[in-house]
């Protein structure tokens, strides 16, 4: 160990994400300070990988930050929540005035506020910074969303662009705000990462039993599909997971035999609930939250199989006998526009999934201050993160013609594509109900899509009920101020303001 700091950078947390984001950092020519509380970590990755960059690795929190040139910078890559905690605890007295502390991992961005705010009273720059593209991206290039002040992403900022992923010669990183901008950021793509899946999930179980084919012939529609507007990387890699074969019985579909309850580690659910607290519906993705935990409600499914009747003439499809073209509910002969209609009906419930949650960024910016350009978060989901998708160039140039716009789906490019696709949306989802497959992705965003654009909602009737029965006073649509009736009295209208 060295008493002579010479490292410019310092990661303290060498699991899969961290020893990958080391790495990528030190293969960049970064002199790379490594840590962690279990110092074999340490020592595995410098003799496994010491010969790409220059490493130096500190077996306590002391040595790892006298290693560290002043103004230190340090990237936590620990477990989120209270192991953070825990590693801030440790190394905050360590620091000096000025150094530069960075959360990369998947914290909630309240936690990042309260963190920000109690380091910056001892002078220390707390940066949260979302870092997505899992253990690859780590070490080849992730898209990165950093919050933080201004002069913390003034030293950071060149690194980060670095070692993020580069698409059309952009990094995929930018200063998304302060404190916890870069993290809300970070769970607002995890929470649209679900809806993606959710909608994919859907139209694959559509496609299956409306058809009868098998996953290896649904994986080349969706490989079609990865040549069109859907081009993305979860297009791509279902179409992979479809074609693969049970490594233990090869002719049987992979698919077929993993259990068909969904997990989730909950960045999903905190954008749900924070969505709520905004108030912005974000129906897709508590739609794929909902989803998952019904999936994983194994008792209450199995209770339910058997009492429950769905449609009678719906037949089973990847059951025994349930081979190619046997038993879809759709005609051989409109297979075709059936595939095509699903394709139309993902991409526009994709594109309300992606319209909502870029008005939750919004929402979040507005409450809490940060100014988030949302092209600059189109720009920088483009390459490296899970969502990664040719579509996000056309948000990008959206935002980037009208900065204001009210709805990505108001968006001539994004209006016109779903008002292309919405005849064969509707058509998919009442197919869903005949069926008795549920597709409650596609229902919500066609639901979500018809409320935005109906002239007049069924909420002015809520409003009459709430006045009724809780005096909650009603706006009316001829003149200004608010009113009540005398319900239980002469049932004349009263002025409030
Ligand atoms: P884990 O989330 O599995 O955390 C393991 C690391 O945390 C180890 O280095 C462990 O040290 C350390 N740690 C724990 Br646990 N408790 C600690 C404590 N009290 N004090 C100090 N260190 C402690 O690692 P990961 O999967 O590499 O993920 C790191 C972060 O990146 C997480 O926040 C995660 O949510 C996020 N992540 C992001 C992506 C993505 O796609 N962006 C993917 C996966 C994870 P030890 O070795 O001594 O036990």
């Amino acid at each position: 160990m060295t008493n002579t700091p010479t490292a410019q950078i310092g990661v303290t947390g060498l699991a899969t994400m961290g020893r990958n984001l080391a790495r990528n950092i030190a293969r960049h020519g970064y002199v790379t300070a490594v840590h962690n509380r279990t110092e074999s970590k340490t020592k595995a990755l410098v003799g496994e990988f010491g010969h790409e960059g220059t490493f130096v690795p500190a077996a306590t929190a002391e040595e790892f930050v006298a290693s560290l040139t002043v103004p230190r910078t340090i990237i936590i890559m620990v477990k989120a929540g209270a192991p953070t905690d825990a590693v801030i605890d440790e190394l905050a007295p360590l620091l000096e005035e000025g150094d530069i502390l960075v959360d990369g991992g998947n914290a909630h961005f309240a936690d990042t506020r309260r963190r920000e705010v109690a380091l910056r009273e001892r002078g220390i720059h707390f940066a949260g910074v979302g870092i997505s593209g899992g253990e690859e991206g780590a070490l080849l290039g992730p898209s990165i969303m950093p919050g933080g002040s201004e002069h913390a992403y003034a030293k950071l900022g060149p690194i980060l662009a670095d070692i993020a992923v580069d698409v059309d010669g952009t990094p995929c990183s930018t200063h998304v705000g302060p404190d916890g901008a870069g993290h809300f950021v970070k769970m607002v793509h995890n929470g649209i990462e679900y809806a993606d899946m959710q909608l994919i999930a859907e139209a694959y179980d559509l496609l299956r039993h409306g058809l009868g084919w098998t996953p290896e012939r649904l994986a080349e529609v969706f490989e079609s599909w990865n040549s069109g507007d859907l081009e993305s990387f979860l297009i791509e890699i279902t179409a992979r997971v479809l074609r693969a074969g049970d490594p233990s019985q090869p002719e049987r579909p992979l698919v077929d035999v993993i259990v068909d309850e969904a997990e989730q580690k909950g960045t999903g659910r905190w954008t749900v609930q924070t969505a709520l607290d905004l108030g912005t519906p974000v129906s897709g993705i508590a739609e794929a939250v909902f989803a998952r935990a019904l999936s994983g409600s194994a008792a209450q499914r199995r209770a339910a199989q058997g009492v429950l009747p769905g449609p009678a003439e719906v037949p089973a499809v990847g059951e025994p006998g349930g081979e190619e073209g046997a038993g879809g509910f759709v005609d051989a002969a409109d297979a075709e526009s059936f595939v095509e209609d699903v394709r139309a009906a993902l991409y526009a419930s994709k594109v309300v999934a992606y319209a909502q949650g870029f008005d939750m960024i919004r929402a979040g910016s507005v409450e809490y201050g940060w100014g988030i350009d949302p092209g600059a978060m189109a720009t920088i989901w483009r390459g490296g993160c899970i969502i990664r998708a040719r579509f996000l160039d056309r948000i990008r140039e959206a935002y980037e013609k009208q900065p204001d716009l009210p709805s990505l789906l108001v968006d001539p490019y994004f209006a016109g594509a779903v008002a292309a696709g919405q005849e064969a949306w509707r058509r998919v989802v009442v197919q869903s109900v005949q069926s008795g497959i549920p597709a409650p992705g596609f229902s919500s965003a066609l639901a979500y899509y018809d409320g935005l654009r109906r002239e007049r909602s069924s909420a002015a009737l809520v409003q009459g009920l709430r006045d009724l029965f809780g005096a909650h006073t009603y706006r009316r649509v001829d003149r200004p101020g608010s009113f009540h009736i005398d319900w239980s009295g002469d049932l004349s209208e009263s002025q409030f303001s």
